[in-house]
């Protein structure tokens, strides 16, 4: 019987050291947001980040986020990229509206650009909800989005086409293959 087939893995590893990180950053429900940005900045900073490679960019509110994205990712200096906002619903559609555009215009800038860029929008019913999922009982999204932004920095590093991580991963997958 052939032998199991041992897939190449290629993974990113939590290091910032060497990365340089830009930060999108509402200034709507700022009550919310500052706390994911000090969250995203702490662990940038645990995980060896610069100071000087750590850029904030604060922009109106959640629905401004992917053009400042977009802007950052065009100049080229970044590794990778963290949008934080907080969207509460209202008794109006016009969360649905904020909601949809952002996700759909960061997810559109990140396609476009190539450049990793972490989805760190609350979008929540109640203020309740938010403050949990900024440093109470869910945990702090800033500083998952922080971590999340350094794997994939790290990860498209190794993706890059013609790197030697990606072409020796290809060959493994190639060899098992063969067997
Ligand atoms: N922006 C937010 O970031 N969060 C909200 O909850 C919100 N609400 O509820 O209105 C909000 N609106 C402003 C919007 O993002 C734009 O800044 C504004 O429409 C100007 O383009």
């Amino acid at each position: 019987m052939a032998d199991k087939l041992q897939p190449g893995k290629i993974s990113g590893a939590l290091r910032g050291s060497g990365l340089r990180f830009g930060i999108v950053v509402s200034r709507f429900n700022s009550f919310i947001t500052d706390r994911l940005l000090a969250a995203a900045v702490d662990a940038f900073s645990l995980a060896g980040a610069a100071d000087k490679d750590v850029d904030v960019v604060h922009v109106p509110g959640a629905f401004e986020l992917p053009l400042a994205a977009k802007k950052l990712a065009a100049t080229g200096r970044y590794d990778a990229l963290v949008a934080i906002g907080c969207v509460l619903r209202g008794a109006t559609s016009h969360y649905d509206y904020v909601c949809s555009e952002t996700a759909r215009g960061l997810q559109l800038a990140q396609m476009d650009s190539g450049l990793p860029i972490i989805f760190c929008v609350l979008t929540c019913d109640t203020l309740e909800q938010a403050i949990d999922r900024a440093g109470l009982k869910g945990g702090n999204k800033g500083f998952e989005a922080g971590l999340a932004a350094i794997e994939m920095a790290q990860l498209s590093r190794k993706l890059r086409a013609g790197s030697a991580a990606a072409g020796a991963a290809v060959k493994t997958v190639r060899k098992s293959r063969r067997k």
